[in-house]
């Protein structure tokens, strides 16, 4: 078990005791545990070989045994029973935006609601009328809620379904006879959720390519196999899994199979009538009139068959693509990235040094990183005071001088307080060589509310970064409501960036919000917000959301150089 698995046992451990009614100081004491391993640098694993469970902080002798049963036998008795003691779909009730321990034990014993359906019932039937904590408000919250949940269901995270995608493409390539594998469906169009996986392969004998896919590590269930196809569910955590669907096919239809394959849908719908307009058909075979084969081994033939260029995949969603005339040259891609300008160090929450984080970030050929730790008001994330973060600047002051080829900017990730105002005072804040303003707590459900107090921050003349605007974390939080339009009218006006958070828990802004407000004029900045060194590499779902937003280089912030992004922040101070 990895730290992440391991960590979810024992918050599930929590939520079940909450739920049973237990006393607090022991629903945090497993809380705790679960924090400190999820927060680990190192392998739980490695910690318990060495025999030093007991010895993390919250972590005692009777814990440090938990954790050793379950990291050797890969249960745990305690939480069994406990299981025993709770009906199994009320857990997923947690879920539910808004929704606590404390909540879905008073549903429970007051109503009797054991489970998502049953919930959506009572609340339609008016049952929970007059429960202690269930006012109107929160009842329509708690239907939004559902609804959110419902649209979630089934929908794996761009993260998470490219990571298991990666590692069956290449396992499958490895495979003697396999000239190629590809990744089609919603994961090549780089879509923020994706319902399955879609590989293609290129193979000659494909009962035995399937075999082995329905063989691979992960696979849970055989759904279909046949002689040019499989479809598996693959598990990828102990209550989630994903259906990935395999198709062998020959060289000479591969390109046609890509194309109809990656979708999207909308965009084949589109394509395919143009096709029918010049007498053509057009399905995952070819590109063909009567029995003649136009095109089907590339892509790039069958578009220009249609008189169309190449259409990056990212584009395919049947949102102005087909006005194209050339394949966009300067779309955004990777390599364009020349520096990361948010991430956290052990300063506040984050899990590497200064230059833990600036070394990495070199490695990954970035000329500039700015690190932005939180700021004071952030007392979960342990948040800098005005003294700390002068020493915090100072040593990142320090590490730039000492640390060649990059250059280490001091910033702050600063809390938006009610109405706009700033975390820190101005004069702070003219110190610093970047300053990211976000909101991290007492997000509104108003939408005016949550607007002016953005837009409060947008005017203060120091702000150069939006970070996260709306706040969601996809499929487990709303985004705030925000007029996206009018904060973008004035960060277009002021100079100031928005984000594309490229965390896959966030990308935020998302695609077409994106888009939006690039046509208005905003610059946008593409950063990882990562809180550990590994966390950098979250930049490529980032690129994916701008390639969808149909960024260009130039509306990068961080494509520049460390001199444009100074240039910047000048021109802001200055006007
Ligand atoms: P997902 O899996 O829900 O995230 O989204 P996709 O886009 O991967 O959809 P999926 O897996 O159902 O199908 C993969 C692609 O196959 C889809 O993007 C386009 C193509 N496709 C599937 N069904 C149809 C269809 O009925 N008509 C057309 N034109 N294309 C289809
Ligand atoms: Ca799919
Ligand atoms: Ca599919
Ligand atoms: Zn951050």
């Amino acid at each position: 078990m990895n730290n992440a698995e391991v960590a979810r046992v024992f918050e599930e451990i929590a939520d079940i005791l909450e739920i049973q009614g237990e006393d607090s100081f022991r629903v945090n004491a497993y809380r705790k545990v679960a924090r400190t391993v999820e927060d680990l640098a190192g392998d739980i694993n490695d910690v318990a070989a060495r025999g030093e469970l007991a010895k993390l902080p919250g972590v005692g002798k009777a814990t440090a045994e938990k954790l050793s049963e379950l990291l050797t036998t890969g249960r745990l008795n305690f939480r069994e029973e406990l299981r025993r003691e709770v009906p199994e779909t009320l857990l997923k009730l947690l879920e539910i935006p808004h929704m606590g321990p404390k909540k879905v034990a008073l549903l429970w014993k007051q109503c009797g609601v054991t489970s998502l359906p049953e919930l959506k019932a009572a609340v339609e039937s008016g049952k929970l009328e007059g429960l202690k904590g269930f006012g109107e408000k929160s009842v329509s919250q708690l239907r939004a809620g559902i609804a959110f949940l419902e649209s979630a269901a089934g929908r794996t995270r761009l993260g998470t379904a490219w990571e298991i995608g990666e590692v069956i493409r290449r396992t499958l390539a490895k495979l003697p006879g396999v000239q190629r594998v590809e990744h089609a469906g919603s994961l090549r169009r780089g879509r923020e959720t994706v319902g399955d996986l879609d590989l293609l392969c290129i193979a000659d004998d494909g009962p035995r390519i399937v075999e082995a896919f329905c063989q691979l590590s992960g696979v849970q269930r055989v759904m279909a196999s046949g002689d040019t196809r499989g479809s598996v569910l693959i598990a990828y955590r102990e209550d989630r899994s994903i259906q990935v669907d395999l198709r062998v096919l020959p060289a000479e239809s591969f390109g046609a199979a890509w194309q109809y394959f990656t979708g999207s849908k909308e965009h084949n719908v589109r394509l395919r009538e143009m096709a029918v307009k010049r007498g053509w058909s057009l399905n995952e075979y070819g590109l063909t009139e009567g029995e003649r084969v136009i095109a089907s081994r590339s892509e790039e033939e069958i578009y220009a068959a249609l008189g169309l260029p190449w259409i990056p995949p990212e584009l395919r969603e049947d949102r102005g693509e087909f006005e194209l005339r050339e394949t966009p040259a300067d779309l955004l891609a990777l390599e364009d990235i020349q520096g990361d300008l948010h991430m956290h160090t052990v300063a506040s929450d984050g899990h590497a040094t200064i230059e833990e984080m600036a070394a990495a970030a070199k490695e990954r050929g970035y000329k500039y990183v700015c690190i932005t730790d939180h700021s004071q008001s952030s007392v979960i994330a342990n948040g800098l005071k005005v003294e700390r973060l002068r020493e915090h600047v100072a040593a990142i002051r320090a590490a730039d001088k000492k640390i060649k080829g990059i250059t280490i900017l001091a910033g702050s990730e600063v809390d938006i307080l009610a109405e706009g105002r700033m975390d820190y005072p101005d004069d702070v804040l003219a110190e610093l060589d970047f300053v990211i303003a976000s909101v991290h707590a007492g997000m509104s459900s108003d939408v005016e509310a949550n607007t002016r107090r953005t837009l409060g921050a947008i005017r203060n003349p120091y702000v150069n970064l939006i970070a996260h605007p709306t706040g969601r974390l996809i499929n487990r939080r709303e985004p705030m409501p925000l007029d996206v339009e009018a904060v973008a009218r004035e960060a277009a006006r002021t100079g100031t960036a928005l984000e594309i958070n490229a965390s896959e828990m966030r990308l935020d802004l998302k695609d077409q919000h994106a888009r939006l407000a690039r046509d208005l004029g905003v610059t946008i900045c593409i950063d990882t917000d990562a809180h550990s060194t590994d966390q950098l590499d979250q930049m490529p779902f980032g690129i994916t959301t701008a390639r969808r937003a149909w960024l260009r280089r130039g509306d990068v912030l961080n494509t520049g150089g460390v001199k444009d992004v100074r240039a910047f922040v000048e021109r802001k101070r200055k006007s």
